[in-house]
Parts: C-alpha cells; structure tokens; sequence
C-alpha cells in the first residue's frame, strides 16, 4: 500500500487552509503540506499546520479514552469507561438536572471556532436551553459583528476584500497569524496598493505598512471620529451613495465636527498628521478594504460604540459589497439557520426568556443569545437567580478563557456544581477538575469540517488517518448525546450522513460521499460560480427578507444614525467613551497601577490556550513572556529576559521582560496565552492558570454595559522585577 496522500483542511485556526496529509500503513503520519491547488491557501501552510504530525503521532498525554474521576475533584485519579458509560453519565446527569431545576441549571461551554459549533447550539435545543449557552462571544465574535450588524445590517465580521483593495486597513488585527491571507496582502501591495495598519503595538504587518499607527487602547472610535471628520470636510466621498443608501449623514457630520486632528490626537496620543494622512489615503484612494480585528472593538468597556465607529466610517466610504470593499458574505447566516441551530425564529430578546446576566446587559441575550460568563460564574457559586448544577465544556477552557480567573476558578470548584464534564485532546486546567473527560480527535482524524464560512465556497476534505484510542470527532459526540436527549433532532447514523445533509439542505448538492469527494471546490452561494461571489447584492434585492433592494436595516439604509442603538440606551451616532479602566478616567488606582494591560494578542505557534505541551510550537515561546517598552522598563527597573510580576487589583502573575519598542509606551502587552503546560520532549516546565495566565489580571466588571465586554484589552497593572511568591 505504502503512502497514503489526502487532501483535506487543517482546522487548527480560522485560516483552513488547504493541506495534504501523507501517512504510512501503520498510521503514522509522515508530512503535511500545503495544498497548492487550494483556492484560497494556494500551498501555504505554517508550523502550526505541520505540527499535526506531532500532535498524531506522538500521543503521550493525550486523552485517548472517556475516563471519570475517581479521587477527589481534581486529584488526578482516573478510570477508563466506555463511551457508552460516558454518554449515558452525562445524559442521566442532563436528564435528573433538567427534571429538577429545568435547563437552565445546565450550562454548556464552547471555545472559538472549531468546526462543532453549529451542532453545540443544535444540543442545546435538545436540551431545552435556546442558543449558545456560554460562550466568549461577549469579547470576540458579538462585538465584532455586532456593529456592523445595527449599522450595515451585515451579520458577520464585516473582512475587506483586502486582495482588490487600493487601500488595505489592518485595524487592531494581525493576519500574519493566519500566512495564506498575508500573501494576498503582500501581492496586493506590490502592485500598489496601501498598507495602513492601527495597532497599539508595532506588529508584524506595521513593519510592512505604508502607515503605521499606534493609539492608546481603547480609543479607536475617537481616531474613526477624527478620520470621518477629515473625509467629510475635504468632501472625499461619494454623494450620491450617501444619498441613495444611507441614512443619518447630516447628524454624523455634526457629531464628528468637535474632532479635528488636535483633539483625536491628544486622546489617542499619536500626532495630527497620523490622523490626516490616514483620512486622505482611505478618502481618496479606493476602494478601501478593512480588516477588524479584536484590537478596537472587542475587548474594552466602550467596545460597542468603538465597533460602531468603524462600521459608520465603513459606510462613509461607501465600498460596500464591491470588489476590493467590505465583502457581505451570506453563508455566515447559515451557520445559524434554524434547521441546524433549531432556534425556530424565536426572538431571543424576549422578556420570558431567561439568561444568566441579561437583564444587565440586554444587548448580550437579545443579539448573543448566550449567557454572561461573570453572571454565570456568580450562579454557579452561588445559586442565585437560579442554581447552576452541571457545566459540560467541548472545546472550551473557561480557566483560560474568561476574564477574572479566579472567579472562574471559584466557580469551577464549587460544590453546588454537581457535575463537569470535558471533551479535549489533553488535561487543560479545566479538564483536570472534570468529573468526566472525554478524547477528541483533531483535524486529521476527522471527516467533519464546516463549508468555509468567510468566504463562498465548499472546498472537499476527508479523514486522513484514523483516531488514536477511542478520540471521538466532536460531531460524533454531539451526535451520541442528542440520541439520547432527543432523538427526533438527531435522526442521523453518524458524521459523514451529518455532511451530506448539509451539503443537501443549504445548497441543494444531493450527493454521496465519494460523489462529494470527486468534486473539489464548490460555491455556497446560489447561482454562483465557485470563487465568483455576486456583487452588489443591496441593488438585487439579495440582502432583506422581503426581497427589497437596500441594507436590512430598520431604514433599508446604512445608518450613521441607529434607532436600535437608542432603543439599548446609547447614543444613536457613533460616540467615544474613554475606556472604564485607563490611567485618565482611574487617576487614584493609576497611582499604584500606572501602566494599560493588554492581554491576549496573537502569537504565531499557539491557538489560544493550545498547542504549549507540542515541541516544534513551544520552543519558539519556550517562556510565558511581556513586552514592555524601554522608557517604561528603565522607569520601573526592568531588564530584558529577566522575570517580572506583573500585578493589577485582581492579582498578579509572572512573565519574562520583553524589553522593545514594538509596544507603546506606557502600556504592556500579556500574549495568549500566558500559560504553558508541561512540555517533557523539550524539558520545559508548566506555567499553570495561575501563574501566567494574563486572564488573572482582567476585571470581568465593569463591563461593557449592552454586551457585557470586559477590557482584555484595557485595564491597569504595574509591573515589578522578579517572581515574587510564583
Ligand atoms: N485575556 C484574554 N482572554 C481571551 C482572549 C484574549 O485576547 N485575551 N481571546 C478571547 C477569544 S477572542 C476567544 S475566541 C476565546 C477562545 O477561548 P477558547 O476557544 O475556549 O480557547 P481555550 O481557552 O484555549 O480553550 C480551548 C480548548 O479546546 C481544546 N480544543 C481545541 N480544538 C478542539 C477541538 O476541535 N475539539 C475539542 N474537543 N477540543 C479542542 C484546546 O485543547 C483547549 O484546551 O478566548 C478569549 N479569551
Ligand atoms: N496564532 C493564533 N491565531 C489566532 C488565534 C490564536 O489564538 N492564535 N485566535 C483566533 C481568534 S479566536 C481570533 S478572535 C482572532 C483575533 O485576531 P486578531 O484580532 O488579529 O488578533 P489579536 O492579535 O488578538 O489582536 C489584534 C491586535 O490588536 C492590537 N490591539 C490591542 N489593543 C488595541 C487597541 O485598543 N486598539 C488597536 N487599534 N489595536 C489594539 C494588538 O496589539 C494586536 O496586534 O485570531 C484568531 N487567530
Ligand atoms: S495558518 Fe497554519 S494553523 Fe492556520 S489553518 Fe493554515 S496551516 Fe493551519
Ligand atoms: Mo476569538
């Protein structure tokens, strides 16, 4: 038989780019490597991608069968079952709960992204619960989509078409994570486009951009205010798309007016020709693709109007729907169709319905339809509004996930919660508190993954190799679980039926797994070819439920002017707020705690918590680490590469001091994630949650108030040489 050579998609994070796998007879995997006839990765692949081999191979630590705990709650005491006795645990456990306090009593945890996440919200309507249950959607996908959502009517994040653009805008985002899409943007550039690139910290594509600005975090919508006040002023847009497809511009052309180049400068300490030349590249010279990432938006206690900002200068300049502009995807919806979610259209915002957290932020339950987690936490320990008595995670680690850790700790290891359960690919610090633990397997050892879903098209994939032990795909296990709970819902034999009916029910493909196989590339949207997304899709009529031409937005416009913003009590134009913890609105707390805290930003090997314990991704971060910049390093007695604490009014962790100007002064930078597991092949010890989880340090109140953000991205810390007590 010799090699194997599979075609199929690295999942790893949200790039999917194309790969083939080869592996030998005894299921080993030799090499991966990027697909070159992949449309859209076209070859690439990064380490993360290649460390599939280790991941497969190399199973050492890794969960290969259910097992439930038989020491005390986090003893470390295991035994092996079967996944019979898993399944039938967890749905007795589901079934007694649900009898005895209802649904709600059940809380389910899903990370980012992970090809499970549409089934996750199908289980939870098998449970009972309507929608996500608990998810970090309140600092990343909600905020994100959220704005462009109330403003252009586009529920999804909103990604430029950055390839065609003439001017490409990286804002708070770092594609360099994601190497296919880098490429785009490097050729782009050299057939000369512009690169702008709004980051706090010098980032890997500041080093290529054309303009690099750095502003303080948390003040980017007044840095969007300043630039729609340039635009407006030199008349840089299109009168005539205002006219016909928007609504509102005469009020943003008062509200920006206070926000000349001095003032946006002054708040956001850059320079007034930062501000300007920003206007004029994006004003002049379309179109004008935007990248958004978690920088501005999501992760500050202003989030949502900062989002709202950047969607209204979106709509100012009008590269909507256009090549080159803001792509307006429609297969992102289907996602959350109610024939897979079984959400049934009903309106989540309704008073009957209960979320732990809605009442205090409204915004989070009517358009999240998630619970929120510090409200959630607080329930769980203790059971007030109501009881929380099972918490069941699949691809989630709360402990490193959510802001406050030691409130998700407390939460995690009180004893009103009667029952945790946990699918991974390894003991994370949540999983080692579970009661149950479940093995996963990854992306090779699957044949389930979702249609791309930022852009138009299904692209073929298959299972490379097969599981080791008894890991489960996780479409099987929601699968195994649903028959139990409700079997009507999940009428299916197993993951590859699952496919195919997806393939059948949104797209009208009725074909057989081969037949799926035989095709590569497939569109998602109807009518279209594969790669040709349709243009322009207001003037068709392709956008609202009525078939209308226009945005589907209360008015059938883009709104600079928002009546759902007023009807959560915001300003209905955008607005800034400084952030709730900076050193200007805390003066007496930045006395101790001087400098702004970000948390989280990307580095390239590992995905979120993931991937610390896998030799060829840790020895390029060997150490949890934080950049701090040399003036602020000289002023608290910092030298590069030694140890420091770094401490805010929730606690203190340890990292090693990376003294570089590529962070702002004044503001130090924790990177996600701040923990490591133990790394044995390299001899590299763990950094557990809390040691140098930079979660530790982030207050989950005040939040933001609608939607419930906390600021990953601006609290206040002070740092000091030397590991303290850690
Ligand atoms: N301070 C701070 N906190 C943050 C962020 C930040 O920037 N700063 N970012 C936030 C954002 S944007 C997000 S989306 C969340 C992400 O939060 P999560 O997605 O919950 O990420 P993790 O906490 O790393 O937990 C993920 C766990 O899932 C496991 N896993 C990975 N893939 C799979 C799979 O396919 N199946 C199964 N069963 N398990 C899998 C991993 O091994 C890991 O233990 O974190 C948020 N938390
Ligand atoms: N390798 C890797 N890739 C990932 C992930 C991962 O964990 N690892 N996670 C995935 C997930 S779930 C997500 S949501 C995406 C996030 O994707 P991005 O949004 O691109 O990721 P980040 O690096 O978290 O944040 C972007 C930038 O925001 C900057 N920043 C921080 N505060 C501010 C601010 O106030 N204003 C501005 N303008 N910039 C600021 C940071 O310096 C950082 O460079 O990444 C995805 N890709
Ligand atoms: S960028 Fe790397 S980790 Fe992400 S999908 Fe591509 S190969 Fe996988
Ligand atoms: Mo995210």
């Amino acid at each position: 038989m010799g090699v194997k050579k599979t075609k199929t998609m690295c999942t790893t994070c949200h790039a999917r780019c194309g790969v083939i796998v080869y592996s030998d007879e005894d299921n080993k995997i030799i090499k991966v490597e990027g697909d070159p006839d992949n449309p859209k990765s076209a070859g690439v692949i990064c380490g993360a991608g290649m460390s599939q081999r280790e991941i497969h191979n190399n199973t050492e630590g890794r969960i290969l069968y259910p097992m439930k705990r038989v020491g005390e709650r986090g003893s470390g005491e295991w035994e092996r079952i079967t996944w019979d006795e898993a399944l039938d645990a967890i749905a007795d456990n589901c079934k007694r709960i649900i009898a005895e306090y209802g649904p709600e009593a059940i809380i389910t945890g899903q990370g980012t992204g992970r090809t499970s996440n549409h089934w996750h919200c199908r289980l939870n309507s098998s449970l009972g619960l309507e929608g996500w249950s608990l998810v970090p959607t309140h600092v990343c996908l909600m905020p994100h989509i959220l704005p462009n959502a109330i403003s252009l009517g586009i529920y999804s994040p909103a990604a430029g078409d950055l390839g065609n653009s003439k001017t490409m805008v990286l804002w708070g985002q770092n594609p360099a994570m994601e190497r296919a899409f880098t490429k785009i943007m490097y050729d782009n550039q050299a057939a000369g486009a512009n690169l702008i690139v709004i980051d706090t910290r010098y980032q890997d594509m500041s080093k290529h951009a054309d303009l690099a600005i750095q502003p303080r975090p948390g003040t980017d919508a007044a840095l969007a205010l300043g630039i729609m006040r340039e635009i407006i002023r030199n008349k840089w847009y299109d009168r005539e798309w205002i006219d016909n497809w928007t609504y509102g511009f005469a009020e943003l052309a008062e509200r920006v007016e206070e926000w000349t180049p001095e003032k946006t400068a002054a708040v956001c300490e850059i320079t007034p020709e930062e501000v300007i030349s920003a206007a004029r590249m994006m004003g002049t010279q379309g179109p004008v693709g935007m990248m958004i990432g978690l920088g501005p938006g999501c992760m500050h206690s202003n989030a949502i109007q900062n989002g709202r900002a950047l969607a209204c200068l979106q709509g100012l300049l009008g590269w909507i729907d256009v090549p080159g502009g803001v792509s307006v995807p429609l297969s992102f919806s289907v996602m959350l169709d109610d024939r897979i979610t079984l959400w049934d259209g009903k309106d989540p915002g309704r008073p009957d319905l209960f979320t732990f957290g809605g009442e205090e932020h409204p915004l989070y339950k009517s358009f999240g339809r998630s619970n929120d987690p510090h409200a959630t936490f607080e329930a769980m320990i203790t059971g007030e509004p109501r009881p929380v008595k099972a918490f069941i995670a699949i691809a989630n680690d709360p402990l490193l996930c959510y802001e406050n850790t030691n409130l998700t700790y407390e939460a995690m290891t009180s004893p009103n919660l009667e029952f945790i359960a946990v699918k991974d690919f390894y003991f994370s610090p949540t999983a080692k508190l579970a009661d149950i633990v479940l093995p996963s397997a990854d992306w090779s050892e699957r044949c389930t993954y979702d249609e791309e879903l930022d852009g138009n098209l299904i692209l073929a994939f298959d299972q490379a190799v097969e599981a080791p032990g008894e890991c489960w795909d996780d479409w099987r296990f929601f699968l195994q679980w649903g028959k139990r709970m409700s079997p009507e819902d999940w009428p299916w034999e197993n993951e590859k039926e699952m496919v195919l009916w997806r393939l059948r029910e949104f797209y009208g493909f009725d074909v057989t797994w081969d037949e799926f196989q035989a095709v590569p590339v497939r569109s998602t949207e109807p009518g279209g070819q594969a790669g040709e997304p349709v243009f322009k899709k207001y003037e068709k009529g392709m956008l609202r439920p009525d078939g209308s031409p226009g945005f589907p937005t209360p008015s059938g416009r883009v709104e600079f002017y928002c009546a759902t913003m007023a009807a959560f009590g915001y300003d209905p134009l955008p607005d800034y707020t400084e952030p709730a913890e900076s050193p200007i609105s805390q003066p007496e707390l930045a006395k101790e705690y001087p400098l702004t805290l970000i948390t989280g930003h990307r580095v390239y090997s590992f995905f979120h918590s993931a991937w610390t314990n896998i030799p060829s991704q840790r020895k390029l971060y060997p150490d949890p680490f934080v950049l701090v910049h040399p003036d602020d390093a000289r002023a608290y007695g910092i030298t590069d590469g030694e140890w420091v604490t770094i401490s805010s009014p929730r606690g203190h962790i340890i990292s090693k001091a990376e003294v570089t100007r590529e962070i702002k002064k004044g503001v130090v930078a924790v990177p996600r994630p701040g923990w490591r597991d133990e790394c044995p092949e390299l001899g590299l010890p763990g950094y557990g949650w809390d040691k140098a989880n930079g979660n530790i340090l982030v207050p989950s109140v005040p939040a933001e108030p609608g939607y419930g953000a906390t600021p990953m991205r601006s609290s206040l810390c002070k740092i000091e040489s030397g590991r303290g007590d850690l």
